[in-house]
């Protein structure tokens, strides 16, 4: 497949570019910052948010037999106003689903957030029906951006995968991460899967390992052919060998873990830091 990933010099992007050309896909970055050295493939140093940037991408791949879908990893990975916040992955998101209709690109796979459900009591398993309940304005963004693209794919069939991620890290770690953790090599199963899952309408699945304490249900990913293969476990007995803390509690209580905390409470239209 030839796919658009935008963020592609992110920490997410570069490992899921490399990954998907392992495996055979053929990636075109697309980022606000340059190339990164050693990247193989087409490369635009574009903005997201800018509509007209994007649409002229689309016309400029066009020209070269276009793409078969987009990953779309850019947005900012923390907490911010939200005006910044929906710019970021609200605004970004339409500006590609708009191209995608005009260019007949029926696929797109989200890096959308366990935020999006982290004021969730930690009790039980999450499953992916869970009712939204964003802890942040982060978590905001991305419940409108998975709103977004259930709209186009109710309007104009769009297959749009949103895959809920965890803590995507080289490894896990504090304790929350021994359940929410997102290995590299399972970040690049999970998103092959999103990609190729025959007719997968509009979908939400969580972006976690395979992990013994997982917080979050992985039977719709699995559906979809996402089949994890590590398991945060393996590093237990390395995280706990520190007594818990109160920090490692206090995230313990929702299953966004600090940004459900009051460290995060800020007015939504203040200045960004
Ligand atoms: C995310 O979505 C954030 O981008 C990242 O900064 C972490 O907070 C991660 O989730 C997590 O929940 O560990």
């Amino acid at each position: 497949m030839r796919v658009l990933v935008t963020g592609a010099a992110g920490s997410i992007g570069t490992v899921v570019c490399a990954g998907l050309v392992d495996r055979g896909h053929t990636a075109v970055g697309l980022d606000t910052a340059a190339e990164p050295e050693g990247f193989t493939g087409s490369w635009f140093t574009v903005d997201c948010a800018d509509a007209d940037a994007v649409a002229a991408v689309f016309d400029t791949l066009a020209s070269s037999g276009g793409v078969d879908a987009v990953v779309h990893l850019a947005s900012i990975p923390h907490e911010a106003s939200l005006p910044t916040i929906l710019m970021s992955h609200v605004h970004t998101t339409a500006a590609l689903l708009d191209a995608m209709v005009a260019h007949q690109v029926t696929r797109i796979v989200f890096a959308s957030s366990n935020h999006a459900i982290g004021r969730t009591p930690r009790t039980e398993l999450v499953p992916a029906d869970a009712p939204q309940r964003p802890d942040t304005f982060y978590g905001v963004g991305k419940v409108s951006a998975e709103a977004l693209l259930r709209l186009y794919a109710d309007r104009y069939g769009i297959d749009a995968v949103a895959t809920r991620i965890g803590s995507f890290l080289p490894q896990p770690e504090t304790r929350r991460h021994l359940s929410t953790w997102l290995s590299h090599d399972d970040a690049v199963r999970m998103v092959e899967a999103a990609l190729t899952a025959p007719d997968p309408g509009f979908a939400l699945i969580f972006g976690i390992s395979a992990n013994t304490r997982a917080w979050w249900d992985l039977a719709p990913g699995r559906a979809l052919g996402y089949h994890p293969e590590d398991d945060a476990e393996v590093h237990a007995a390395r995280i706990e060998e520190a007594p818990e803390s109160e920090t490692d509690r206090v995230e313990g209580s929702f299953v966004g873990g600090p940004f459900a905390t009051e460290q995060f409470y800020r007015p939504a239209l203040g200045a960004d830091d």
